[in-house]
């Protein structure tokens, strides 16, 4: 198979593992082809409706703004490559040509990641199209029907219907139909239809080359990437170069009324160029020369419509983007790129391997983010439109911070993760949870329980006799319901050390820890429940992970220090210390296997009810030392241990000592008081010490806290 190229193998291994969704797009507008291209990158299979033949894109500029150009450069689409140029300046004057204000944004603009470009509609739509089905890029290339008017969707089943009565069936169906949008009928409360707010707008181009030609319009045109608005009190002409400012794009906003014979609601109706020198004969004579240079053919007239806002953008596995969802007025040049946001938003929350069940959960997720910003910014366009004094209110920088800080690509990422994390309930967190829910020994990042049944434990343990009055003092101090079971002045204690292997959430590798056990411990809850154990007033560990999930996760007073262990074939020794600093020495001598079935207890070396010890979390903060933000007794219950370790082989110690040596401060700054503590121990008697291995290491996850 030396000849398959590395999308069709990606496809091949898609298709056998059912792993991309099948995407059905009605509309090639730019949200559609966005939405396309950037479903496509994701490995889906992308089929676009498209009504019309796709050759009459009206030859008119687009703003390509910050928030949107980002999108599309992550797409691959640099719109610097069919020759959009940035926008650098803004003129504004009254009608009659005084300046009333004169930006310079190029310093502004440094806000921004990606340029504010001016580009070519037509431009900008061939090239959408040709990323779209190129089979030079990854993915399956889109297939574009064209011709292919769409009379009814299913969003049920994620069909369409065509008008040739033939049908289509996916797993996602994306409505991208504009403003006159069929797909929106089919959502809850999505029957509204667009009214006009009362202004129309002709638009065309005009050659650069002919405002500099003329000594009265050359004026306008000395300064490259400049847009120039001339406001009167209700009606304006906007104009800005595109094309390497080779080119200047108008629109010409004005009452609805006046242009009332030639205009409709499509976006390509003709308009007649006298009588929109007529509507703007209150102009200054040099801004309607300007305008009379159109080519009479060219000049394009349309309604502006606006919409209400609809409740509910998707409905099962329909989902509307683009003007489908909130048709814009154009006096932000923001419609497009929000509609560009839109796409960037379902791409990321349809990546590859998506299962087709979370369809429906994933669009509503989609409308979630995306509701509040679209309409937002449709609010602001609506308000620069009905503002009657130009001069004081309308100012194209007034909401570009809003529009153009945002980045939809990461944000609806970071959404599609907070999702899906609040959907795992078996997840733990811990800090940092910036970097969402922590691996540990209970569970994976997505909440996946781990397996201990396959890990090893090497369990040594030194029992021996004490006094209690010395092990009694490391109780949790001051706290009530701490007691021993025995009345006597002697009680029994173990230094236990483990080492474990083959933990599956170490990555197959393992630790070391030893403790301090203190047998025949009883603990008295508030309801006056006894619970009887063993005592842990701390455990050493060798690594960091288990200690601060130990500490965080199960409350278990964990410390580091670093663990030596020598087995031999008759003697195990443990050399315990903080760097470089030994203070511990452990010896078992004279080893001697023995029948399993003489021995109980494994890994405390001793049979109890379960574990004991004392969770204690600081506030933060210098007035609140001293002070804890959390603190209660934890009980770990032996009968509830899962996996159960088995124990499989035991050897008896012939001999065993012990030496502890708490050094000083300086060898052992942060430990020095903890080691002096046992350190201070006497041994009456050691009455036991051996050996376990098992296999079956128990999570610990039954660890709770009891009052
Ligand atoms: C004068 C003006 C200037 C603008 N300037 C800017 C600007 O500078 N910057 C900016 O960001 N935005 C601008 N916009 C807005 C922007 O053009 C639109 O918001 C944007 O194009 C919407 O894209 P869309 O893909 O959602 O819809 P559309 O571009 O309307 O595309 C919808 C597509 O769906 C097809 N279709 C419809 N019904 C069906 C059907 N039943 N079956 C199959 N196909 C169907 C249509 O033929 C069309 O191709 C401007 C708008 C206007 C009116
Ligand atoms: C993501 O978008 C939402 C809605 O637009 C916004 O409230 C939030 O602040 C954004 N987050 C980031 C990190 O941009
Ligand atoms: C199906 C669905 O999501 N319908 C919603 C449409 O919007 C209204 C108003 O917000 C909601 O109440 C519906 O639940």
């Amino acid at each position: 198979m030396a000849s398959v190229n590395g999308a069709a193998a990606r496809e091949e291994s898609a298709s056998a593992k059912g792993a991309h969704l099948n995407i059905l797009i009605v509309g090639a507008g730019i949200g559609g082809l966005t939405a396309a291209i950037a479903l496509r990158k994701q490995g889906h299979h992308v089929q676009v409706f498209e009504q019309s033949a796709l050759a009459r894109e009206t030859g008119a500029a687009i703003h390509l703004a910050p928030n949107a150009n980002g999108i599309l450069r992550r797409l691959g689409i640099f719109a610097e490559t069919f020759g959009a140029n940035p926008m650098e300046r803004v003129m504004q004057y009254s009608a009659t040509g005084d300046t009333e204000r004169s930006m310079d944004l190029r310093e502004a603009n440094k806000l921004w990641q990606h340029p504010w470009l001016l580009a070519h509609r037509i431009e900008l739509h061939n090239q959408l199209k040709s990323v779209a089905t190129t089979p030079h890029e990854t993915g399956k290339p889109v297939a574009l029907h064209l011709s292919s008017r769409v009379i009814d969707i299913q969003p049920t089943t994620a069909s369409i219907t065509l008008e040739d009565g033939s049908q289509f069936h996916g797993d996602v169906v994306l409505g991208a139909d504009g403003v006159h949008s069929i797909a929106r009928k089919q959502v809850p409360e999505g029957n509204v239809e667009p009214f006009s707010c009362g202004k129309s707008a002709y638009r065309f181009l005009v050659p650069k080359e002919a405002a500099q030609a003329d000594p009265a319009t050359q004026q306008f045109v000395e300064t490259p990437g400049e847009l120039s608005i001339w406001y009167a009190e209700d009606r304006r002409i906007i104009m800005y170069p595109t094309s390497k400012n080779s080119v200047l794009n108008f629109v010409c906003v004005h009452p609805e009324s006046e242009s009332a014979a030639e205009s409709g609601d499509g976006w390509d109706q003709t308009g007649d160029r006298d009588r929109m020198l007529h509507i703007y004969s209150s102009f200054d004579p040099a801004v309607r020369a300007l305008i009379g240079k159109v080519d009479p053919k060219t000049v394009k007239v349309w309604t502006l419509l606006d919409m209400k806002v609809i409740p509910n953008w998707t409905y099962e596995r329909l989902a509307l983007l683009g003007d489908a969802a909130h048709p814009f007025l154009p006096h932000q040049g923001q419609g497009a790129g929000v509609a560009i946001e839109d796409a960037a938003s379902l791409a990321i929350l349809f990546p590859y391997g998506t299962p087709p069940e979370e369809v429906a959960d994933r669009l509503k997720l989609y409308q979630e983010i995306r509701y509040e910003r679209a309409n937002r910014i449709q609010e602001f366009s609506r308000m620069l439109g009905e503002s009657r004094n130009g001069k004081t209110k309308l100012d194209m920088n007034e909401f570009s911070n809003y529009n153009f800080g945002h980045d939809e690509w990461d944000n609806s990422t970071q959404k599609l993760r907070e999702w899906t994390w609040k959907r795992n309930p078996n997840i733990y967190w811990r800090m940092p949870i910036a970097f969402g829910p922590m691996p540990g020994p209970r569970q994976t990042a997505y909440g996946v329980v781990r397996d201990g049944t396959q890990s090893t434990f090497t369990t040594a343990s030194i029992k021996f006799k004490t006094s209690r009055t010395l092990l009694q003092n490391l109780f949790p101090p001051g706290r009530p319901g701490w007691s021993f079971k025995s009345p006597g002045t002697v009680a029994y204690a173990s230094i236990s050390q483990t080492t474990l292997n083959k933990m599956e959430w170490l990555g197959g590798s393992g630790y070391k820890h030893i403790g301090l056990y203190i047998h025949g411990v009883e603990y008295e809850t508030k309801n006056k429940e006894t619970l009887s154990g063993t005592y842990l007033p701390l455990l050493f560990e060798s690594l960091t992970d288990p200690i601060v999930s130990g500490r965080e996760e199960l409350g278990m007073p964990k410390l580091y220090t670093s663990v030596d262990v020598y087995r031999r074939q008759t003697s195990y020794r443990i050399k315990t210390g903080w760097e470089g600093a030994t203070w511990g020495e452990f010896n078992l001598e004279g080893l001697q296997e023995v029948d399993p079935s003489s021995e109980s207890g494994a890994i405390s070396g001793e049979a109890d009810d379960g574990i004991l010890a004392y969770r204690y979390m600081p506030k933060v903060g210098r007035e609140n030392k001293g002070k804890p933000a959390e603190e209660y007794t934890i009980f770990d219950a032996s009968k509830d241990l899962t996996p159960k370790p088995k124990p499989q082989r035991f050897f008896k110690a012939a001999k065993a000592t012990f030496k502890i040596d708490a050094l000083d401060w300086e060898a052992l700054p942060t430990l020095h008081h903890v080691i002096s503590r046992l350190q201070e121990l006497p041994v009456y008697e050691i009455v036991g010490a051996k050996v376990v291995e098992g296999v079956g290491v128990p999570d610990v996850s039954t660890a709770r806290p009891v009052e």
